[in-house]
């Protein structure tokens, strides 16, 4: 801190905020006083330290961090008392999140259940599948025909008119929280869409709106900036600027040209954000996704992703949530490499993160047969800090983009860039004999890169098996989606399950007719809900659900679609009951164990008799365990989790093709 306040000292100052801060809260009861002063008190120094570490040399810096402790202290006061009491519930536990044995889904509200209204009629759908984490894709406000499915925010308290009010969307998450399930709401704090009203003011040239924004008269800065710069969209435009004909300015815009990069130079913009980001805690949310966390802070010469400053003002952002929202969890989303995921995931930063090394890997696997590159990352990019947690997805509403480490590749002797393109190749069903029938995304002519859309079931196989009424075909494909969720299900942390995968639900190729979507091949994989496939004879009733969804009927005349859904279905609830009753499931540590074959993974986790360990086999071919599971449970009997099949001590193990195993110690 070369400046203003390192010759002030900024603890000099803190007293007369303190004060400020008595006085705000003046209304609440003495316990809710204390409880916020309390922390205030523990946590005022991290938080002032990081704030001026990024702003100290800033004259009006002092004021910008008065205006966020005293948006702190309004926000607790407006702190329900239930999610009050829930916060001092969690603050005690710092575990709580994992000793609740989550298990993740995440949708589009208007895809997957129409409104608000009607997302809270499905709650008995997602407990009967087990499902205690949800996520809900950007609800906001949004520009009309492009909005990058949302995540454009045009308001951060403002529900997109489709999907119901605000205020039925805290009457959901309340349902939500009674039905025993966190949610999960997208935090999109790196840009605003256009059309947010602090957009609008910037173009008037208002104060202080001026300077939310990256504004640049001309293209200096932008020539001197853009070198570095990696572009996310290449085939919708080139270069990370657009120029803006009302301001005659060139505006940051790392995304699309609507999605304007908010200004975090500015503490005032800083001190804002925190004060959308308080609301929406206060509306009932659990966990707040962070959107493109890597992009938040810009500095020339520089990729101007994962700097050392948006680690900061990630940190920023949990302190303030420690004082005034305690119960509040960040998740981060930076799909980048592994080395910087893992940087994110801290209890001071995000306790969760998504884990895009898990998932590139896994899908690597399943096109190469050989789990090598995966065993890799699994040893080397798995590990996390106490107290926190992955997020284990297979597909999102985004694209797979092969975020592997280059030197682990190349250990394994795999050239980076070819293997890249060899997959590529494959899950756009470009290569001999591939089973994926997915969608190049994003192809960059300058260096070659491009990633991959498309629904798990397709990318599995599944479609192409259907198309060729092969059943075989089809199972392996259901075999291989059984696979990856059997693996982020068991390896530890949160799986998370992108709904309309447990019904193998395949590409959807009308996004093309829609102008606001064609040019974004994410819609293929961005499928709504067919309800009346999910009420077909599954048991009784598996649209009114309750807890009552039974075997298939026998008898019941059923489309093969149907027939591999079915047993997707069963199978992923099955996972989630087992989550429920095995708490190591959630547990991160999990230690690799070799094997001679490499299409073979095999991993253990926890110890003695709640030991369990995990048997995947990456290929078509049936596959014999050796004596490692007899060493790992010492000669005694065993138990697959998943089947409740048996096996005596010593007895040798088949693998079938695709089949994966959770083993424990057999009862006696
Ligand atoms: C995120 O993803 C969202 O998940 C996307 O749906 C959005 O389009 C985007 O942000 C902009 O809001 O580039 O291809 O390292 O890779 O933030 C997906 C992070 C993305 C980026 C990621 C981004």
């Amino acid at each position: 801190m070369n400046n203003y306040f390192q010759q002030q000292s900024f603890r000099r100052f803190l007293p007369t905020v303190r004060e400020a801060l008595i006085h705000e809260l003046s209304g609440c009861s003495y316990s809710r006083q204390t409880a916020f002063l309390d922390r205030y008190d523990r946590t005022v120094t991290e938080l002032a330290e990081a704030f001026f570490s990024l702003y100290g040399d800033q004259a009006d810096a002092g004021a910008a961090f008065h205006e966020l402790a005293v948006t702190l202290a309004k926000s607790w006061k407006n702190r329900s008392s239930t999610l009050a009491k829930s916060d001092a519930l969690r603050e005690q536990n710092p575990r709580w999140f994992i000793e609740r044995r989550l298990n993740g889904a995440v949708c589009y509200v208007d895809l997957w259940a129409g409104t608000f209204k009607e997302l809270e009629k499905k709650i008995p759908y997602l407990t009967s599948l087990g499902i205690n984490y949800l996520h809900l894709m950007p609800v906001f406000n949004m520009p009309r025909e492009e909005n990058d499915g949302g995540y454009a925010v045009s308001s951060y308290r403002e529900t997109a008119p489709g999907l119901g009010t605000f205020n039925q969307l805290k009457k959901l998450l309340n349902a939500l929280r009674k039905g025993g399930i966190l949610t999960v709401l997208d935090f999109i704090n790196n840009h605003t869409s256009d059309e947010h009203p602090w957009a609008k003011a910037a173009v008037n040239g208002e104060v202080p709106y001026n300077d939310f924004y990256y504004l640049f008269e001309d293209r200096t800065m932008p020539n001197r900036f853009e070198p570095a710069l990696r572009e996310i969209f290449p085939e919708v435009r080139r270069g990370s600027f657009t120029y803006n004909e009302t301001m005659h300015r060139w505006v940051w815009t790392t995304f699309h040209n609507y999605q304007w990069d908010l200004n975090y130079r500015n503490p005032h913009l800083l001190a804002a954000i925190i004060a959308e980001m308080l609301h929406l805690a206060n509306a009932g949310v659990d966990i707040l996704r962070l959107d493109a966390v890597p992009f938040t802070w810009k500095e020339e010469g520089t990729s101007c992703e994962n700097l050392e400053q948006a680690h900061t003002l990630i940190r920023i952002l949990n302190r303030c949530a420690i004082i005034a929202a305690p119960g509040l969890l960040f998740k981060s989303e930076a799909i980048v490499h592994p080395d910087d995921v893992i940087r994110y995931v801290t209890p001071e930063k995000c306790q969760l993160s998504y884990n895009p090394t898990l998932m590139a890997t896994l899908w690597e696997s399943l096109a190469t047969r050989s789990t090598r590159l995966l065993q890799a990352s699994i040893r080397r990019r798995f590990h996390l800090p106490e107290n926190t947690s992955w997020v284990n997805y297979v597909r999102s509403h985004d694209d797979i983009g092969w975020t592997f480490s280059d030197d682990d590749a190349r250990e394994l002797g795999l050239d980076p860039t070819g293997h890249r393109d060899f997959l590529n190749r494959f899950y756009c069903g470009l290569f001999n004999g591939s089973f994926a029938r997915g969608l190049s995304f994003q192809y960059n002519p300058e260096n070659g890169d491009r990633r991959i859309c498309g629904t798990t079931a397709s990318l599995c196989g599944i479609e192409e098996g259907l198309r060729r009424g092969d059943e075989a075909y089809t199972m392996d494909g259901v075999n291989r989606l059984l696979l990856m969720y059997g693996i982020s299900c068991s390896i530890g942390g949160i799986p998370l399950l992108y709904l309309g995968d447990e019904w193998a639900v395949l590409n959807d190729m009308s996004f093309l007719e829609d102008p606001g979507k064609a040019s974004d091949h994410r819609w293929v994989h961005r499928v709504s809900m067919d309800w009346a496939r999910a009420t077909l004879p599954v048991g009784s009733s598996v649209g009114s659900l309750g807890s009552s969804v039974g075997s298939p009927s026998p008898t019941s005349h059923r489309d093969p679609q149907t027939d591999a859904a079915i047993i997707i279905f069963e199978k992923i609830r099955r996972m989630f009951q087992i989550r429920k009753e095995w708490g190591v499931f959630s547990e991160n540590q999990v230690q690799v164990v070799d094997h001679p074959d490499p299409a073979i993974l095999l991993y253990c986790k926890g110890s003695a008799d709640s030991q369990v360990c995990v048997a995947a086999n990456f290929s078509e071919e049936e596959k014999v365990l050796g004596d490692e599971l007899a060493q790992i449970f010492r000669g005694h009997g065993m138990m697959d989790l998943l089947s409740g099949e048996c096996w005596e001590g010593g007895q040798s193990v088949h693998l079938y093709n695709y089949d994966i195993r959770w083993f424990t110690k057999s009862p006696d």
